[in-house]
């Protein structure tokens, strides 16, 4: 047998992870920043739920409400043997009220990144639901994947993106997202979004604001994570959290604000600030009614309901695909 000569094998390279070269970039940018898809560890999933109990924090006492108040109204779109397509499910607690309103529908198709999540949240759906299929998706949401076959055979789908994740994209993000939903739906599709509304601004203000401190604990939750996953020196102390409304985008924005001039070490470089520079950590958009139907109808769809609370404070927005 003749010996192949083979290519001299590379020391294998120590793979850079995505969290880690997106915060070394977003720490060597000007303005530096980090994206906010990355408060969501253990710790910070958490303090996420702790924050929708807060008293400041309206918005999904307010989703939860129309929900309620309104599903039967809601589940009209849905036609029978419909699959319903969640978009980044995590906990299906909003799911629940829109399966017990459609009882005709034949599927429910969970789609989170986070996989164990999911696979619990179906687990625990099946013994409550016994006609539906649950059929749990690991992927990412903004990125093209494939429904299971049932759903992609049922009669028509019915997209589900509540919590006003659409607010933490950019507007062009939100926009990608829309087209992306569309593809995945297909034909005949329908699409409920649950958006923050617009309103005024102390009210805003104090939701991210809370005066129990859970929201800085989130914010300041990102630097723990570099620390931990990172090798970071973030000294916790050093950083305050900032969270205001930006009237002229529309948009609560958060930042970590560092203290004083310092030198802090991430993956084996240093990065300096200055007293007073942020990193910012995430944005909020509040759309209005109309800002949110232009952006769906740019790639689409066609605004087909609307359901809010008394106070206008949070919306269910309805889409249908087609002219
Ligand atoms: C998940 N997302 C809709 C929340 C929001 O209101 O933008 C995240 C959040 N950030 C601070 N508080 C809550």
């Amino acid at each position: 047998m003749v010996a192949l000569a083979r290519a001299p094998r590379r020391q294998p390279q120590a793979e850079v992870s995505d969290f880690e070269s997106d915060v070394v970039e977003g720490l060597r940018a000007m303005p530096k920043h980090v994206p906010a898809k990355y408060f969501y560890d253990g710790a910070g999933s958490q303090l996420f739920e702790r924050i929708t109990d807060l008293p400041e924090y309206y918005p999904t006492r307010c989703e939860l409400r129309i929900l309620r108040d309104r599903a039967g109204d809601i589940a009209k779109l849905i036609p029978a043997g419909a699959a319903l397509v969640e978009f980044g499910s995590g906990s299906s607690k909003k799911a629940r009220i829109m399966l017990a309103a459609a009882p005709k529908l034949a599927a429910y198709v969970p789609v989170d990144i986070c996989g164990e999540m999911i696979e619990q949240e179906a687990a625990d759906l099946r013994p409550d639901f016994p006609g539906l299929k649950v059929l749990p998706v690991t992927a990412d949401i903004t990125q093209a994947f494939a429904l299971p076959a049932p759903a992609k055979a049922a009669p028509a789908r019915v997209g589900f993106f509540p919590g006003s994740t659409i607010g933490n994209f950019e507007p062009h993000e939100a926009a990608a997202f829309l087209r992306n939903a569309a593809n995945i739906l297909g034909a005949g599709a329908a699409l409920i979004v649950g958006a923050d509304l617009i309103k005024p601004v102390e009210v805003l203000n104090a939701a991210y604001n809370d005066a129990a401190g859970v929201t800085a604990k989130f914010n300041l939750n990102l630097l723990v994570r570099i620390n931990r996953e990172l090798g970071g020196t973030f000294k916790l102390d050093s950083f305050e959290h900032h969270a205001f409304y930006n009237r002229e985008r529309s948009r609560i924005e958060m930042h970590l604000a560092s203290l004083k001039r310092q030198k802090v070490k991430v993956a084996g470089d240093i990065f300096e600030f200055r007293a007073g520079e942020t990193i910012h950590t995430e944005n909020s958009y509040k759309y209005s009614i109309e800002s949110l139907s232009a952006l769906a109808r740019g790639v689409g769809w066609r605004p087909a309901g609307v359901w809010s609370d008394p106070r206008n404070y949070f919306s269910i927005q309805a889409f249908r695909l087609g002219e």
